[in-house]
């Protein structure tokens, strides 16, 4: 497939409410889309890099420059390419993985789209549709904790995810699973809030049947996870941690994690993200689909990869009312309690090039 060249777009969403994690406050999302040009189709991929590093020390305005200044030529210098040499081509380029995935997608879009082929199809999906659970930041009460996921669960969620920090921990997760019972499917998210240290205190969890805690040490530290592992009964799983499929195997010989969230951006995209699915099924690992309150484009490919028989948890793949009022593509709805797996060639949703026109701040061709 030949390239002609590549747009940079950066759109700004406000999100409907603000999303507070142990790491920060989010109200309004600054986004970096690419798209792909060739002579017979075009190709969209998101890039999931935040406006700061406080996740990873990916940020979209250190990403839009190394896909400028070196991604971009290396794949330009190719020659005629398809997705899976991508990661190849881009290897001579240390982390980044984020803006990697971003370009890797994008292409792999455009080569589905000129083919025919659904991302699913593609990826190996295997059913129409998957659970979502949903993600819950931290609210300035139990309270107004409360009523958000009573929300979220009359909507018709699977399960609820609780995002936690030192301080808001073990009363909001006492507090919900009081109110919503046994059979809720809760878990919670520290965002590395936490030192090996804490093992006592994060055992205290324990009471509440928690499916997972997920990255509850440092992103270096498998050897404390693996120790905390030992500490405590709840299930640990790794996010921020698992960085390749190759850091996967890793985590689970030793025995740091015994199931793991998958992020197509953290792990330098679709066909990694498949590769570590790929892994965790070998070693009897859970997985899931994590997000990074994509908007449509990047959900698609999400809900695609979360098909894939591998995925035996709800992934944090919501619908796109839960975090925008309008989505840059045809929304993805909740469904007594799923979301629907695109079938349409390439991530097989359309682009609302109106709205993405009004909220775009900037754009800017790269010639192949
Ligand atoms: O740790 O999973 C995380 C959002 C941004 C950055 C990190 C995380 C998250 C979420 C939200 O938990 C997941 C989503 O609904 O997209
Ligand atoms: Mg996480």
């Amino acid at each position: 497939m030949k390239i002609t060249g590549v747009e940079l777009r950066r759109i700004g969403l406000p999100l409907v409410a603000p999303f507070e994690t142990s790491f920060g406050a989010q109200t309004h999302r600054d986004i970096l889309l690419l798209r792909v040009v060739t002579a017979d189709s075009e190709g969209w991929g998101e890039c999931v890099a935040m406006s700061e590093p406080v996740y990873s020390p990916e940020y979209v305005d250190g990403a839009a420059d190394v896909l400028r200044r070196f991604l971009l030529p290396a794949v330009a210098a190719a020659g005629p390419i398809t997705a899976p040499l991508i990661a190849e081509v881009l290897a001579p380029y240390h982390g980044h993985p984020m803006a990697k995935a971003a370009l890797e997608a994008a292409v792999l879009d455009a080569q589905l789209k000129a083919a025919g082929v659904s991302f699913g199809d593609y990826l190996g999906a295997v059913k129409p549709s998957v659970p979502a659970g949903v993600s819950v930041g931290i609210m300035p009460s139990v309270d107004v904790l409360l009523e958000a996921v009573g929300g979220y669960l009359s909507e018709g969620y699977v399960r609820i995810k609780l995002k936690i920090k030192p301080g808001w921990d073990l009363e909001p997760v006492r507090a919900v699973r009081e109110r919503f019972g046994d059979d809720l499917i809760l878990q919670v998210d520290a965002n590395t809030a936490y030192e090996v240290g804490d093992a006592r205190h994060l055992a205290q969890l324990d009471a509440f049947n928690l499916a997972l805690i997920e990255q509850p040490l440092p992103e270096d530290d498998l050897r404390g996870h693996a120790e905390l592992a030992r500490m405590m009964s709840t299930p640990i799983c790794l996010d921020e941690s698992i960085t390749s499929a190759r850091s996967a195997a890793d985590a689970i010989a030793m025995g740091a994690t015994s199931v793991i969230n998958v992020k197509p951006g953290r792990v330098g995209g679709y066909l990694e993200a498949r590769r570590v699915h790929d892994v965790c099924a070998a070693n009897g690992v859970a997985v899931w689909c994590g997000g990074m309150l994509e908007t449509g484009i990047g959900r698609a490919a999400n809900v695609a990869l979360a098909a894939l028989p591998g995925f035996t948890l709800p992934g944090d793949t919501s619908a796109s009312n839960r975090y925008y009022a309008r989505d840059v593509t045809t929304p993805f709805v909740l469904e007594r309690g799923h979301v629907t797996v695109p079938t349409g060639p390439g991530l097989g949703v359309d682009i609302d090039r109106d709205w993405l026109d009004e909220i775009t701040t900037g754009v800017e061709w790269v010639a192949f």
